[in-house]
């Protein structure tokens, strides 16, 4: 009789609690094992992909292990969590991430050097996980590192894409994308769940409850399944490992044997297909919203699964569904899960037999929404026919929760008419429209925007009317932070090593008020250069790169100007394009004796475009075209150098980021939500050109005003600007207008190709104020190489800027989330009892 281990057999707890061995012989082990048994390798058959495969399971093998012992613990003591959902989770690489928070490098460098590998040449055989746009998406990513590295128990819920974010290749200076087909080889940081999957209705029609007013059978024969894959996120310092719980949807239970048979093969896997298309692709929009019903449906999948895995999770418990907030709190990371909303609504109500109020009651205590941006055209918002259409009771429950609301308004301000149509989440348009930034608000008990700017920003504009109502208490500002484990000690070694020797150990890796302590070495020398040897190894680093990446070679001596992020009007990489050709026509207009003296500089852009943003292709092929005409001019030689790195990815922006001196984040004020590659930047020791916009400020406010070069316009300014523009020209100033000279005498290829840049500023009424802009755009790039050429000054602003940088680290964020927003507490596994 083989034995069944019971739930208290000792054996098996001690066995599958005990950690399983450091030493570099139990490594070696377990990864030759992965390499026989699990990729079927024989010594003479191994090669970086499997060494990197194998060694990444056998990693992998420790984490899950150390993941079930905190699940354990967690549901042992009854630990709230906190469910941050989001559509994206822009992951990257895990290997190096696992290999640092396990502490196992040295070791695992070791096992692969006797076998003839070289770490770093395994660990670039990591496909990124690219599940997300830009900053959103990455903001989630460093917040679930947070939640582990600081024991929080808390879970990440997204898609499982089977197409990331797409691949960009520069054919002839354009954007040309290509499909990100990450999964194509095994990947080792996921766990199928296949006994974790739930079904999801879709279309169908509703049967009203005789004995209920609230409650309605909602019935359609239109149901797929979503499979629950788990993404470990390891604790770096920490037992804890937190995860990602990510949607696939299921298709073996949709094929159609009956068509098959009678020889329909299309339609046999016809339903297959419809399903499959769900979870296929991330919408590569950033900052933008367009509204299709492929969309709309993936949201509903993800919202669908995650509300009925989380109140499995809970039944568990055996308590009373009113206590659901005191086991659970969920963060809508953005409008894109906002459905979650009335799909909790409609479990409780027609799954569980609640009443309105105290459905009501437990959604809106468990519920927190962040705003991530107020660019118009990346409000969310569903037309009535297409909601009603796909989700009919989701649709019923939208009205009666507006409904309700506008009753209590109506009650608090009576007799105001323009209000109640201000505030409704059904816009009255034609169609009419769900305004889900409304739905989420008054679904929510908190709501907060991502930097003071920001979160100040919403209260005024799109939130005000709901400030009056709801009472300012519920609108709070939760300033973004990114994650040092990642953007320090993994991207930047040397730096790190430098600053673990003034702390003492690593432990600022997880507490970052310790880099105060830099501050003490500003004065000696030996540290200094240390500090610039390691900016400089990293500027060698970046510069191999984009040697191999775009052929163009630049000197790691200049100084390194970069502008990294996605390619958006409000982020002005046109006004960085447009500065790089004025800069390029003063250097023709010099003497070679007098080029000689300018500070040599290497611009360089790296982002994507999303895929239907014709204009943010245009920039693109702009600054390529640049570049090629620049690069190429004798003349010019090394004093300027354009560089476009294609194919921008979290991995891309580990090498770009360690090696910046300057990096710009210009977006006009009141734009740029928060930012988080500024705080990155600052991280490494570079120094920020930028608007007063986003965390710009607070990173100023951090790191004092003279490490930081601000110009621009004011945020309160701009409304006065833009409505100056719309009836009246702008007025470039000589700079810019020498830029648009430049393009318009065809000397970067056909100009027709640019005008309509030119004149989206000149005719379309400078949206975005360049050309109010520009003039002091210019005035900080003269004040910036003025600096640049006191080595030594430079040098104490890059220390200093790093010493202040602790408020900027995610933990902060994600405590002050933990203890404002959710309630919940760290629960260390470590000595747990378990
Ligand atoms: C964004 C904002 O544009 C960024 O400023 C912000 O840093 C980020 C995370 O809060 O969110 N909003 C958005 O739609 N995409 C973003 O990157």
């Amino acid at each position: 009789q083989p034995k069944t281990p019971s739930k208290d057999d000792s054996e098996f707890r001690d066995y599958s609690h005990s950690e399983i061995s450091r030493d570099v012989a139990t490594i070696k082990n377990s990864v030759v094992m992965h390499l026989t048994a699990t990729f079927l390798r024989t010594p003479a058959s191994i090669d970086s992909a499997h060494a990197y495969l194998a060694s990444a399971f056998s990693v992998r093998d420790r984490l899950l292990q150390r993941w079930n012992l905190t699940n354990e613990y967690h549901d042992k003591i009854g630990a709230k969590r906190v469910y941050y959902m989001s559509l994206e989770f822009l992951i990257g690489r895990t290997f190096d991430n696992a290999l640092l928070a396990l502490g196992l490098r040295q070791e695992y460098s070791k096992v692969l050097g006797d076998v003839g590998f070289c770490l770093e040449d395994i660990i670039d055989e990591e496909r990124d996980a690219a599940l997300g746009n830009g900053g959103l998406g990455r903001l989630a990513a460093c917040y679930v590192d947070s939640m582990a590295c600081s024991n929080y128990p808390g879970w990440g819920y997204g898609l499982r894409y089977k197409y990331g974010m797409f691949q960009q290749q520069i054919l002839n200076g354009y954007q040309v994308e290509a499909p990100d087909c990450w999964l194509d080889s095994p990947n080792p940081w996921e766990f199928p769940r296949p006994d974790v999957t739930y079904p999801v209705k879709f279309y169908g029609h509703l049967v009203r409850d005789p004995h209920s007013e609230h409650r309605f059978k909602w019935e359609s024969n239109v149901v797929y399944d979503a499979m629950a894959f788990d993404v470990p996120v390891p604790g770096y310092g920490t037992t804890n490992v937190g995860n990602i719980r990510l949607w696939s949807c299921k298709t073996n239970t949709l094929f159609d044997l009956n068509k098959f048979n009678s020889g329909d093969y299309q339609g046999a896997t016809g339903g297959q297909v419809a399903a499959q298309i769900l979870t296929d692709v991330l919408y590569p929009n950033d900052n933008t919203n367009d509204g299709k019903e492929l969309r709309l449906r993936q949201e509903y999948l993800f919202c669908s699964a995650t509300m009925q895995d989380i109140l499995a999770r809970f039944r568990k418990t055996n308590r009373p569904l009113s206590e659901l907030p005191d086991l659970a709190a969920i963060q809508l990371n953005d409008t894109h899960p906002t459905l979650g909303v009335p799909e909790l609504m409609r479990i409780l109500i027609d799954d569980e037999g609640l009443s309105w109020d105290e459905a009501w009651d437990i959604t809106t205590r468990t519920f927190a929404f962040t705003n991530h941006t107020i660019l118009p055209e990346a409000m969310e918002k569903w037309p009535v026919p297409m909601l009603d259409k796909i989700l009919p009771r989701h649709m019923g429950i939208i009205y009666d929760i507006n409904l309700f609301f506008l009753q209590k308004v109506e009650k608090q301000f009576p007799g105001d008419r323009e209000l109640l149509n201000k505030i409704s989440i059904i816009e009255e348009s034609n169609p009419q429209q769900v305004r889900m930034a409304f739905l989420a608000c008054v679904g929510s008990h908190k709501v907060n925007g991502v930097a003071a700017i920001h979160s100040d920003i919403i209260k005024q504009t799109i939130f005000k009317d709901f400030v009056r109502i709801q009472g300012e208490d519920k609108f709070i500002n939760k300033t973004n932070g990114v994650s040092p484990r990642r953007w320090m000690n993994e991207c930047n070694p040397d730096m790190s090593d430098l600053i673990t020797e003034v702390v003492g150990d690593r432990s600022w890796v997880n507490d970052l008020t310790k880099v105060k302590q830099l501050e003490g070495k500003l004065e000696d020398v030996n540290f200094r250069e240390r500090w610039w040897a390691a900016k400089q190894k990293n500027k060698e680093r970046l510069a191999e790169y984009i040697l191999t990446t775009t052929g163009i070679k630049v000197s790691a001596h200049a100084l390194f100007d970069i502008q990294v992020k996605r390619i958006h009007e409000y982020k002005r990489q046109l006004m960085n394009i447009f500065s790089v050709i004025y800069r390029y026509h003063l250097l023709k207009q010099m003497s070679p004796e007098q080029r000689e003296q300018e500070v040599p500089r290497v611009v360089i852009f790296a982002g994507k475009a999303a895929s239907g943003y014709w204009v943010a292709k245009q920039v693109i092929k702009l600054i390529n075209s640049v570049a090629e005409v620049v690069n190429s001019d004798e003349e010019i030689g090394d004093v300027l150098k354009v560089v476009f790195i294609p194919d921008y990815s979290v991995t891309a922006a580990e090498v770009i980021i360690p090696a910046s001196d300057i990096s710009q984040h210009i977006s006009t004020a009141g734009t740029e939500a928060s930012g988080t590659s500024n705080m990155k930047f600052v991280l490494n020791g570079g120094i920020i050109l930028g608007t007063v916009d986003g965390a710009n400020i607070e990173i100023g406010e951090e790191i004092g005003e003279e490490q930081i070069f601000f110009f621009g316009c004011l945020a309160h300014e701009v409304e006065d600007f833009r409505h100056y523009l719309r009836f009246n020209q702008p007025k470039p100033d000589s700079a810019l207008q020498t830029a648009f000279d430049m393009i318009q005498r065809n000397t970067f290829g056909d100009a027709q190709l640019f005008q309509p840049l030119i004149d989206a500023i000149m005719r379309g009424g400078d949206v975005y104020l360049l050309s109010v802009d520009f003039p002091s755009y210019i005035e900080a790039h003269k004040a910036v190489e003025e600096a640049y050429r006191n080595h030594d000054e430079w040098v104490t602003k890059s220390i200093l800027s790093v010493a202040r940088m602790a408020k900027f680290s995610s933990d902060r964020s994600i405590q002050e989330y933990a203890e404002e927003v959710w309630n919940i507490e760290p629960q260390p596994v470590l000595n747990c009892g378990l």
